[in-house]
């Protein structure tokens, strides 16, 4: 036989089958369409390790699913617009747009050299007009429902990056993840997605069918629903009464309200300081602005706030109460304002300790003697029941919120209200290399959308770059200065791009129609393709990404382009590959392996099951290079033993081994499909190496084989296609099979005949046969001995057991219980 050489015959295989086509998904198949979907790369140059340990087991299954009889979709393309190429722009003074197409030339060859079955015709690269044109058109359908809106907002802004930042990309240090500036707040012109609006419906998983219960936990935690109630205190404000709402989830607790607390931003601050407190306040508000608000939440930092030297009136308990700002009340979330209870609040209790203000207990366990608060050592945040609270003392646990509830809302000063911690998307960049917003800026008529007939606005593509890595759009004439589509007098464009998360929240969408010029999508195409159907993917996109993304679908499906609500139906989030010393992968520790240079040396097959083979696809594990070796030497011998057992060996009808090498085939195919079925490609494999050393030892021993010899051999070769494709179908030919082994139906198997080995065991008393029994092959005597006295047919023909003398048993055959008469 010949050698074993991937080098040789990967590349032969990929270029037929791209000649071929194999791998395309027609629209119109009379099979069942399944839209398998892996996170798309971002173009950065060079496949890494991490993608080929997402990559490989991804097309295992993918392959598996069509092997199966699925139309099976499985496109990829490139998440192409983002800060590394603006970067290298001004770095290097290289286009972006130059440097981003050429690192995907290099991608895609690296994405080809695995032998994955992508479907090419569909690619999607975000940063082409003709994809960003529907991008921008979906802006403007958001726009038009009420969903995108530009307003004065407070911003995570890097110094050093001279950008916005959303709250993920500033560390929990307050540095910036990009360069380490350290973020400061600033108020500015911001579009935003209006995603709060689907707050409560994002909480709802229902139409998806396998998601990680940890995954839709950490989504859950997102949105943050807090069911509580709006209650309005009151204060004089020149003469006038007026009201200022708070949100509280514990308006049990209302009666021990010591203090009220103002955000800093809260714009009641500067109507209620007093003459005496402004400077104070003044200086405390500069402060604050200068934090984020991660710093600000932090549970470590020393509470601080300044007296504003105004009070306000409890509407409940009448009592009248000091007012605050500290920087630990958001001006973002709820009301911005909040009652200060220290006895059931830890944050209010460590504030009101630091300044003095009274503690006063209003909730107590059941059956609790009162203690004093001075003595406490933190806040008593438990449901209990109310106690100091006037006309309410004695209402236990929710029934005390519900009640102080009915009575603020029957009293006109308050509500019931639920609150969401989820915040409006901010999608406004300051930078170059993204979808220009397609907005116009008219003296006359203000902010205008460019029409539809006029789309894509261009990003040009010589532009000049400032080292600041300020977005140079603003100081590009010919892009800024345009006509009013209303009145077509002067006016200009705006200078934002979108977040790149716009980007990947409907490139799926576009995947089922990807050379679409008249739309986003048809209908039809949608139709025929969505929801996906398996989705694979890092757990570090568990909230933004897949959250983005459900809401896209939600809001389209609302304003009528999509059937359906949810985008994918199973999701699966593997593991991480690691370095050799169990460690991430960076070039700090300087454990980096690039995976080309194995793929070189043995070939994808062996890179691609050794991928598969480090351990289970969600727990990830480490590379070692010397482990390569175990896979190389395992295609190696079903290299041997396939072109040794077809080249050489005469062929007979019938052979004493038939029946376990049958027996040994099914069991081998039910494992490889319930493991694949489960994503344990790891054990998958190792079901094909047992196989293929039996297969080998049976090899050995005989000098001609069966037919069930040879379909072991093709169900060994079928069972490790969506493994190792190119060692296979190479295989498959030599073997005299006609067609690709890819587009083969996989193998089947018989349950019976997945069971082990049986024979029939004879049950004679007294030399007459009285009952037969299935029983396995390898059964002891002793077994059998048990079974034929258990046989309640075999008992009515003993009597007692006290009658049997001699058991007489011969393997595999019959067993004769001799009995006295
Ligand atoms: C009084 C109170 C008493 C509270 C008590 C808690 C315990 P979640 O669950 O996160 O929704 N709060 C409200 N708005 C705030 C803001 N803008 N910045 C900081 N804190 C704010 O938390 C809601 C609780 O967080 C509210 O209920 C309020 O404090 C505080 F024994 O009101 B509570």
């Amino acid at each position: 036989h010949t050698k074993y050489d991937p080098k040789e015959i990967e590349n032969k295989w990929q270029t037929q089958w791209e000649a071929d086509q194999i791998y395309h998904a027609s629209d119109d198949s009379s099979r069942p369409n399944f839209y398998h979907l892996v996170m798309f790369p971002y173009p950065s140059g060079d496949l890494h390790m991490g993608h080929w340990y997402n990559y490989s087991p991804f097309d295992a299954y993918g392959r598996f699913k069509r092997m199966q009889g699925y139309n099976v979709m499985q496109p990829i393309g490139f998440d192409a617009f983002g800060l590394p190429a603006e970067n290298a722009a001004i770095k290097r003074g290289i286009q972006a747009r130059t440097w981003t197409l050429a690192n995907i030339e290099n991608m895609r060859k690296q994405l080809r050299a695995m032998g994955a079955q992508w479907d090419w015709q569909r690619e999607v690269i975000t940063c082409l007009p003709d994809y960003y044109k529907w991008t921008q058109w979906l802006f403007l359908q958001f726009y038009k429902k009420g969903l995108a809106y530009r307003t004065k907002a407070p911003a995570n802004w890097c110094p050093g990056c001279n950008t916005t930042l959303a709250n993920e990309q500033v560390l929990a240090d307050g540095t910036c993840e990009r360069c380490g500036s350290v973020v400061i707040r600033k108020e500015i012109d911001q579009w935003l997605l209006k995603i709060s609006a689907y707050a409560e419906r994002l909480l709802d998983f229902s139409e998806v069918v396998n998601w990680p219960e940890k995954t839709i936990t950490m989504q859950r935690n997102w949105i943050g629903r807090s069911e509580g109630a709006e209650i309005r205190f009151s204060a004089e404000i020149d003469g006038q009464t007026e009201e200022i709402p708070v949100f509280t989830t514990r308006p049990d607790t209302i009666y021990g309200a010591t203090f009220f607390v103002l955000a800093p931003e809260h714009p009641w601050v500067e109507k209620i300081t007093t003459p005496q407190q402004q400077a104070e306040v003044d200086e405390y508000v500069t402060q604050a602005r200068r934090m984020t608000e991660i710093e600000r939440m932090s549970t470590e930092k020393e509470k601080s706030g300044v007296f504003t030297g105004a009070y306000v009136t409890n509407p409940v308990s009448g009592e009248e109460i000091p007012v605050w700002i500290a920087d630990y009340v958001l001006m973002s979330y709820g009301a911005g304002a909040i009652m200060g209870v220290p006895a059931h609040d830890q944050r209010d209790f460590e504030f009101a300790r630091k300044f003095g203000i009274p503690i006063r207990e209003v909730i107590r366990a059941e059956g609790e003697e009162a203690t004093d608060p001075a003595t406490w050592t933190e806040a008593k945040e438990a449901l209990g029941v109310m106690v100091n609270s006037g006309p309410f003392d004695g209402t236990p646990g929710e029934e005390a919120k519900a009640r102080v509830i009915a009575y603020i809302e029957e009293k006109g000063i308050g509500h019931s209200k639920v609150n969401y911690r989820l915040r409006d998307w901010l999608i406004s960049r300051q930078r170059y290399w993204g979808a220009p917003i397609p907005i116009v800026y008219c003296p006359e008529h203000g902010t205008v959308l460019v029409p539809e007939d006029q789309l894509p606005v261009f990003l040009p593509e010589n532009v000049q770059f400032k080292a600041t890595g300020e977005s140079p759009l603003r100081y590009e004439p010919d892009f800024v200065n345009t006509t009013c589509p209303v009145c077509g007098g002067p006016a200009t464009r705006e200078a934002d791009t979108m977040d790149t998360f716009i980007d990947s929240s409907w490139y799926y969408l576009r995947y089922a129609d990807p050379h679409n010029d008249t739309a986003a999508w048809s209908p039809e195409k949608m139709h025929e393709w969505l929801p996906i159907n398996q989705y694979v993917g890092g757990v570090e996109h568990a909230i933004l990404h897949l959250l983005y993304s459900r809401f896209f679908v939600k809001a389209l499906h609302d304003m009528g382009y999509l059937t359906f609500d949810e985008p994918f139906q199973r999701l699966f989030h593997q593991g991480m590959v690691l370095g050799s010393d169990g460690q991430k992968m960076s070039k700090s520790r300087g454990n980096v392996e690039a995976p080309d240079k194995y793929v070189s040396k043995y070939g994808a097959d062996t890179v691609r099951c050794y991928m598969m083979f480090i351990g289970p696809f969600d727990a990830g594990g480490s590379f070692k290079a010397d482990n390569l070796e175990g896979i190389w030497r395992f295609l190696n011998r079903v290299w041997t033993l396939v072109s040794d057992a077809w080249i050489n060996k005469p062929n007979t009808a019938v052979s004493k081994e038939s029946k376990a090498i049958e027996r040994l085939r099914h069991k081998t195919i039910k494992r490889v499909t319930e493991d694949l079925n489960n994503f344990r490609f790891n054990t998958a494999l190792a079901a094909l190496m047992e196989f293929n050393n039996a297969l080998i030892k049976q090899q050995r021993e005989t000098v001609a084989h069966s037919a069930a010899y040879r379909d072991a051999l093709s169900s060994l070769l079928q069972l490790l296609a969506p493994f190792a494709p190119h060692i296979t179908e190479e295989l498959w030919q030599q073997s005299g099979h006609t067609g690709s082994i890819h587009t083969t139906e996989w193998p089947t198997y018989v349950e019976e005949l997945t069971q082990d080995e049986a024979f029939t065991l004879v049950v004679q008393v007294n030399g007459k046969v009285r009952e037969r029994m299935e029983v396995p092959a390898d059964i002891s005597e002793e077994e059998v001995r048990k079974l034929a006295l258990a046989n309640e047919r075999v008992q009515s023909f003993i009597g007692s057991s006290a009658n049997v003398q001699k058991i007489i048993y011969i393997p595999g055959r019959l067993v004769n219980i001799v009995v006295r008469n």
